[in-house]
């Protein structure tokens, strides 16, 4: 297999987009692609300040890098969850974005949730049963607030995670097979700024998961390997698996899935969700956006698991 560009021998042969390239030229075609994404969904402007969310995984650094690249003022977040169950899983997650943070200079902005409010996230959905144990639901309340938090309080225009198309094909799997036209409205590579919620990006929306990893050893990116310990039997991991059968025999059908789904919402499926969506409340608590009167889920959680 050879290079289109060179015809020099490919490093990454892309069946689901019939193109094979070499090394650097594969180097190349990933952040020119997301330039792409992100002028074509209109994420955000040279001029803006982004802030990325950075786990320490692939997707993440590699936004990180690819933005860096292009030139944006692109910051970083580090959530310390405390997650560790043996692992140390949070501990390398963070060595890793610090070593990257610091070989090329980057700003990084760290939150560590125990240190701040006094749990770590198997902690709090040990008091609170949220996850039952499972504690993804605590943590993703908490991620959304403390992003948007920093995201508000620092002035930043714009939030952006790594999400790759994998994630996001199996987030809309789910979300049609139980016809969540509310989610699936909000679903997307651009979520604008609304009632004081930080705009929200995915510049690596249209990447298979396999680019992502692909890019991230080839740029020498030291990534943590290890999923998450909770991840671990998750619908979102089962619903990958079958989407990955599906592209094995179709190449091209994860994606063609993903944005025939943009196409129909653009054409205005699902809008009629949008009009009869709630109005949002301040939570009196800490200022941020809720969906129902009185304090939001992440204030109502912290005042649960205080000390009476
Ligand atoms: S970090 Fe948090 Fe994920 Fe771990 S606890 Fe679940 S939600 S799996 S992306
Ligand atoms: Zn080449
Ligand atoms: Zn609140």
């Amino acid at each position: 297999m050879k290079c289109r560009t060179c015809g020099a021998k490919a490093a990454v042969n892309m069946r689901q987009h019939k193109l094979a390239l070499c090394k650097q030229h594969f180097l190349d075609w990933v952040p020119i692609q997301t330039a792409r994404f992100i002028k074509k969904y209109r994420m955000f402007g040279p001029e803006e300040r982004v802030l990325v969310a950075v786990s320490g995984g692939k997707d993440s650094l590699s936004l990180w890098d690819i933005l860096h690249r292009l030139g944006y003022q692109a910051d970083g977040l580090y959530l310390g969850l405390g997650i560790d169950e043996g692992l140390g899983y949070s501990d390398e997650s963070r060595r890793l974005t610090e070593q990257f943070a610091r070989q090329h200079g980057l700003k990084l902005h760290i939150v560590d949730v125990q240190a701040t409010y006094g749990y770590d996230i198997p902690t709090l959905s040990a008091l609170t049963h949220r996850g039952q144990n499972r504690p993804c639901a605590v943590c993703g309340v908490v991620k959304r607030h403390e992003m948007n938090r920093i995201a508000r309080d620092l002035g930043y225009d714009v939030l952006a995670t790594g999400h790759n198309l994998d994630d996001e094909a199996s987030v809309l799997f789910g979300n049609t097979l139980s016809w969540q036209a509310e989610f699936l409205l909000r679903q997307g590579p651009v979520l604008p700024a609304h009632d004081g919620l930080a705009r929200k990006v995915k510049p690596l929306c249209r990447f298979y998961e396999k680019e992502m990893t692909a890019y991230a050893l080839l740029r020498g990116i030291e990534y943590i390997y290890e999923e998450c310990p909770f991840s671990a039997g998750s619908t979102t991991i089962y619903y990958k698996e079958l989407l990955n059968r599906l592209e094995n025999d179709r190449p091209g059908a994860k994606l063609a899935f993903y944005l025939k789904f943009l196409e129909a919402r653009e054409n205005g499926l699902f809008r009629s969700s949008l009009d009869s969506s709630q109005p949002m409340y301040n939570c009196p608590s800490c200022g941020q956006p809720t969906q129902y009167e009185g304090k939001c889920s992440f204030c109502r959680m912290i005042e649960k698991v205080q000390p009476a």
